[in-house]
């Protein structure tokens, strides 16, 4: 027997957990399924040591309670995972969101039923629903990803993965410990692990640029500045490229001089994190504005890492800084001064196995108790197209996203009627402050309902036209940016045989939102609605 229910909601994170609070404002009577056992999603996931977030504190928090950013306290400038999980764990609380989440329960198949135009959702523990409306809140960095080394099955060590962290922590003291992988999760776990860890070694295929986060206790004078102002900051952030407030310069970097270039480097740099990007207008559009960017990194680099030779490693030479994600570490190229930390470079020795005591790369076996994998996840796409989703006349998500992924907005795919997408491919999504993002998005889809209500419709779907026009806008917008020229996960280039293409839409998130909001305001053209069978009949 299958339930019923209006919205069903997939993912229990920042989404999910907003989506449910508005359902319930709008009288929708809707439900969550998470297949893990708590709210929190990537912070649910992720507590891999050092796991932090990029985004300062006193933005990365819901915005849409002005009694929940005033009574939570923030202590450190960019909050760690446990924080934040807490963070997640009182808003679940404040808000009783609990007796609408079926934990432990992950959604496998949904179908839309042309019918009885909803959508029947199967679940790994035999539940069956069915909802009119079917809302993807399974986030953008949910599907972790081992690669395909041979031999890993082998290995007689522990094996982790940073996206699937052991809740119960992992203690590494007086262990020989690999990590695989050198981005985001690597960089900021491998300064922790090394405190612990007798021997680190890291394998690195390619190196990342990152920039010290300066974190530090929260002061209150700093958490005083926001709150007495939070309505107008969070306004302002959210008109911003990436949905996060700092000062975004609007000068060229090649129409100043290379003293007072370095002047502005140099202060980014010393204030810590990724504002560092936001140092001149143009560093993600003109190749030679960029390479002084990347140069000023490389030469910050090669003065941290003593060792010359290991400094080249680390120094990325092989895409424009910021193309992939810019990372945001505390000690991390410091701590490949330390004499138990050994860098291999993947790129010269690759990795040919993993044998029953360790890694072999380039012909030597280096023995190790545990390897962490931070080897990142399918991106964006994987998490949806690991449920099986088919839409009218049975056609399925996986043929339709063969060649990558398309949209309407990020929101929704035609063909596939009432399914909502919260920061799908083809909205700003990974490139922003995405609570910020989130909050934009599922407003929207709660907007949308709420006008299909008002005016007894049934079903809303993008229409093909539109959804081929936003692919074409979100590729050419991509094109005229330096974005495409590396191999990153933005392009899907980190799983071998995904189509490779660029995901995120880098518009901007305040463009994005004038756009998202001109088409609510205009009636939604681009999208088709169906009358209620029943209202219809009679
Ligand atoms: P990322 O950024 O995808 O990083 C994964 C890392 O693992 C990256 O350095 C990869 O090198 C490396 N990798 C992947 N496969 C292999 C193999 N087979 N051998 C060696 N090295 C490999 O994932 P993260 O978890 O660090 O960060 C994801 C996002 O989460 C991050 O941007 C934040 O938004 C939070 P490659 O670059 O592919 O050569």
């Amino acid at each position: 027997m299958s339930e019923r229910i209006e919205a069903l909601i997939i993912g229990a994170g920042f989404a999910g957990m907003y989506l449910l609070h508005r359902m319930r404002g709008l009288g929708i009577p809707a439900q969550a399924l998470e297949a893990g056992d708590g709210v929190g999603g990537t912070w649910y996931w992720n507590r891999y040591p050092g796991a932090r977030c990029d985004v300062e504190s006193m933005q990365y928090s819901y915005a849409f309670s002005e009694e929940l950013q005033q009574e939570w306290n923030w202590s450190e400038r960019f909050a760690g995972q446990p924080e934040i999980l807490r963070y997640a764990n009182h808003v679940a609380d404040r808000l009783d969101l609990r007796r609408d989440i079926s934990f432990k329960t992950r959604a496998t198949a949904a179908r839309f039923d042309e019918a009885s135009e909803a959508w029947e959702v199967e679940t790994d523990t035999g539940r069956r629903i069915t909802a009119r409306h079917l809302i993807l809140a399974t986030g953008c960095l949910s599907s972790a990803r081992l690669p395909d080394i041979p031999g890993i099955r082998d290995f007689a060590g522990k094996i982790y993965h940073t996206g699937q962290w052991p809740h119960e922590g992992v203690d590494f003291t007086g262990q020989r410990v690999a990590v695989i992988g050198t981005g985001s999760s690597a960089i900021q776990a491998i300064p922790v692990i090394a405190k612990e860890a007798a021997r680190l070694t890291v394998f690195q295929r390619t190196p990342n640029f990152s920039i010290p986060s300066r974190n530090g206790p929260m002061t209150a004078e700093y958490a005083q500045s926001w709150k007495q102002d939070y309505a107008k900051k969070r306004a302002a952030a959210r008109q911003m490229r990436t949905g996060i407030l700092y000062h975004l310069s609007q000068i060229p970097a090649m129409s100043v001089s290379e003293t007072e270039r370095r002047a502005e480097y140099e202060a980014r740099w010393a204030a810590g994190g990724t504002a560092f990007m936001a140092a001149f207008s143009d560093l993600l559009t003109n190749k030679e504005a960029n390479d002084t960017a990347a140069d000023f990194v490389r030469e910050k680099i090669r003065g941290l890492v003593k060792n010359p030779e290991v400094a080249e490693i680390l120094a990325p030479k092989n895409h424009p800084i910021g193309t992939k994600r810019i990372c945001v570490d505390t000690a991390y190229y410091e701590t490949f001064n330390l004499p138990h930390v050994t860098l291999v470079d993947v790129h010269k020795s690759p990795i040919t196995r993993i044998t029953s005591t360790g890694v072999e790369a380039g012909g030597q076996t280096h023995a190790v108790d545990s390897i962490v994998f931070a080897t990142g996840f399918d991106a964006m796409t994987g998490t949806i197209l690991a449920i099986d989703i088919h839409g009218r006349d049975g056609v399925s998500m996986r043929d339709v996203w063969a060649d990558g992924p398309r949209t309407h907005l990020g929101l929704m795919v035609a063909g596939f009627p009432n399914l909502f997408l919260i920061t799908g491919p083809g909205s700003p999504s990974v490139l922003s402050n995405m609570i910020v993002s989130i909050e934009q998005h599922v407003d929207w889809v709660s907007d949308a309902l709420a006008h299909l209500r008002a005016q007894g419709l049934s079903t809303m779907e993008t229409t093909l036209t539109a959804q081929e026009d936003w692919v074409a806008h979100v590729n050419e917008v991509a094109h005229r940016t330096l974005y495409p020229q590396a191999n990153s996960w933005y392009m899907g280039a980190n799983i071998p045989g995904k189509p490779q293409l660029f995901m995120p839409y880098v518009g901007g998130v305040g463009t994005y939102r004038k756009i998202c909001e001109e088409i609510a305001a205009k009636g939604y053209p681009g999208f088709s609605f169906g009358a209620a069978r029943r209202a219809a009949a009679e």
